[in-house]
């Protein structure tokens, strides 16, 4: 199965909660046509199908926990499989979140040529996800689990970005500009692939 995934150009995009993955994420299919997946929509989606895997996955991330690895990889690999015959290219949004599912998703899909590294101050974090919590409508954009999703963040995915510069695969993105200032640094790094 994984024979249609072979070759395909695969950019992880990882950052903190409220860095600004999605945001720029949709700016890079409007100008390059990539795939965009990202993990927590298509967790989101889960949940409002009301399956009972659903029902497991909203307490899990309600409470800004990861939920398991092999749930998580299995959607995504799923969804670019669905995918692997017109895609230009996959931008990975939200994954890997620990090393682990790095390394996973390397045995089982493919390893990635560029890791967008969006990063912004811990403050300007909370300050956009509180913002986004006014009318998103996300359980998890309250104040108690997006300090616990900041604690995962600095504790499990950092370890990510250190794990992948050893490649010397990671560009380090600004993101504490406007959207369009990050964007033109998104686009210079994705340009430099070429
Ligand atoms: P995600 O859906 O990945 O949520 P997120 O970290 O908040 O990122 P998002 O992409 O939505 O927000 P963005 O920064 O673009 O994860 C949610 C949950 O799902 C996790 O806590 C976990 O439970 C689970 N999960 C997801 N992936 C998983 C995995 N791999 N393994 C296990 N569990 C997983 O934007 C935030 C806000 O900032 C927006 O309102 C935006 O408009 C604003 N903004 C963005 N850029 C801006 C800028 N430059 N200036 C001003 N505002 C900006």
């Amino acid at each position: 199965m994984t024979d249609k995934l072979k070759g395909r150009n695969i950019i992880f995009v990882v950052g903190g909660p409220g860095s600004g993955k999605g945001t720029q994420c949709e700016k890079v299919v409007a100008k390059y046509g990539f795939t965009h997946l990202s993990s927590g929509d298509l967790l989101r989606a889960e949940v409002s199908s009301g399956s009972e895997r659903g029902k497991q996955l909203a307490a899990i991330m309600e409470k800004g926990e990861l939920v398991p690895l092999d749930t998580v990889l299995d959607m995504i690999k799923e969804a670019m499989i669905a995918k692997a015959d017109t895609s230009k290219g996959f931008l990975i949004d939200g994954y890997p979140r620990e090393v682990r599912q790095g390394e996973e998703f390397e045995k089982k899909i493919g390893a990635p040529s560029l890791l967008l590294y969006i990063d912004a101050k811990a403050e300007t974090m909370v300050k956009r996800l509180m913002k986004r919590g006014e009318t998103s409508g996300r359980t998890d954009d309250n104040e108690e689990t997006i300090k616990k999703r900041l604690d995962l963040y600095y504790k499990a995915t950092e370890p990510v970005i250190a794990f992948y510069e050893g490649r010397g695969i990671v560009r380090k993105i600004d993101s504490e500009g406007s959207v369009d200032q990050v964007f033109s640094q998104v686009a210079k790094a994705i340009d430099s692939l070429k």
